[in-house]
């Protein structure tokens, strides 16, 4: 057993969480927006035991390291960040976190836009529920491990991801309205199946990239017209009074958050995929976190019989595109769009490559 090669000891506990694929809304939720995300069937898992010295020891299975941490010391901007940044919340809260080893094995892919960092979290979060039996419901865990997000990885982000990794399972979509935490499952259209493909660009979301900038872009656009939120904004009309870029990037959130609204209404696959395709326009045009290599890998999904509709999926600035295909076609698929996509110059890998959905 690998946690007991490492640290001598059994473990005392073992919990998991999923990471997402979000199919509609994107960069709406940190716009107290609408989301509509499904976990993955890949997953991180941690164990958990107790530490026979005053140190933390957390040892990653990816990157065959260990590091040793005191409560005291400087949080270190990798992987553990987010580990410490949940036992510094815990501890905010009044539930003191004894000296642990935890041991992390995961398969969700890192930098593609499928939540790496929150399936982290609520893993963590979840074993230390487990272990020091704390009286946390899931969507509590879902705002602590948003908050180690923002306050120790640097990431000004959303609720989304770890809602999802929290309360999400591969079954259904999980419509979330993001200012009042209500979710509710939603059905996958019928007769589909999802398609996830890796671009090869490994976005990095943390600070200095676009995307904090991007959310404050959205607050000053919300400032300017006189709400608490975009999401208070339902006709796209009303962004044209702002400057530019903050229409552009107002008007993505708010058509964004109406084709979610529209999705969730039952619809069939050849809709759902044209909202799907409209947000990749718009996630491209207007709101600017589409790159040359996600770009083209869209479009040739958007082409191949088959494909109801493809998009980035995630926060952007590379990561992966997530396709909503017919039943049975996503290995043909999947195939010939990494044909095309190799022909075209790049080199992109199937993430998900046919993830069954109760239709
Ligand atoms: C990242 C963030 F973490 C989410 O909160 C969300 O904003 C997403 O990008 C874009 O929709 O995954």
């Amino acid at each position: 057993m690998q946690f007991q090669r490492v640290f001598g000891t059994l473990p005392h506990t073992t919990a998991s969480a999923p990471g997402r694929v979000n199919l509609l809304g994107e960069h709406t939720d940190y716009n107290d927006g609408f989301v509509l995300p499904t976990a993955i069937p890949q997953c991180t898992t941690v164990e958990i035991g107790f530490s026979s010295d005053a140190l933390h020891h957390f040892y990653s299975a990816e990157y065959d390291e260990l590091i040793n941490y005191s409560d005291d010391d400087t949080i270190p901007q990798n992987f553990v960040s987010y580990i410490c940044g949940c036992l510094r919340l815990l501890e905010k809260e009044g539930y003191k976190v004894p000296p642990i080893n935890l041991y992390i094995t995961s398969n969700v892919p890192i930098g593609a836009g499928l939540s790496s960092s929150a399936a982290l979290e609520i893993a963590t979060l979840r074993g230390l529920r487990a272990l020091l039996n704390l009286p946390l419901d899931d969507v509590r865990l879902a705002q602590i491990g948003q908050q180690a997000e923002i306050q120790y990885a640097g990431l000004n982000c959303g609720i989304m991801d770890q809602m999802a990794s929290s309360l999400a399972d591969t079954n259904t979509m999980l419509f979330i309205d993001t200012r009042s935490l209500e979710c509710r499952p939603v059905p996958f259209p019928a007769g589909t199946e999802i398609l996830i493909i890796d671009s090869g660009e490994s976005h990095k979301l943390a600070a200095g990239s676009g995307y904090n900038e991007r959310r404050a872009e959205c607050e000053e656009s919300a400032r300017i017209l006189g709400v608490k939120a975009l999401r208070d904004i339902a006709d796209p009309q009303a962004v044209e009074v702002l400057p530019e870029p903050l229409k552009r990037r107002s008007r993505h959130v708010v058509t964004e958050n109406n084709r979610v609204l529209e999705a969730v209404k039952s619809l069939p696959a050849e809709r759902f995929g044209e909202l799907m395709n409209a947000s990749h326009a718009s996630q491209r045009d207007d709101y600017e976190v589409s790159v040359a290599a996600v770009d083209a890998l869209a479009a040739i999904l958007q082409s191949i019989p088959g494909v109801f509709g493809a998009r980035l999926t995630g926060g952007g600035f590379g990561g992966a595109c997530v396709a909503l295909v017919e039943s049975g076609k996503a290995g043909v698929i999947a195939s010939e769009a990494i044909d095309r996509y190799q022909r075209a110059g790049y080199k992109g890998r199937v993430l998900v490559p046919d993830m069954k959905v109760n239709s």
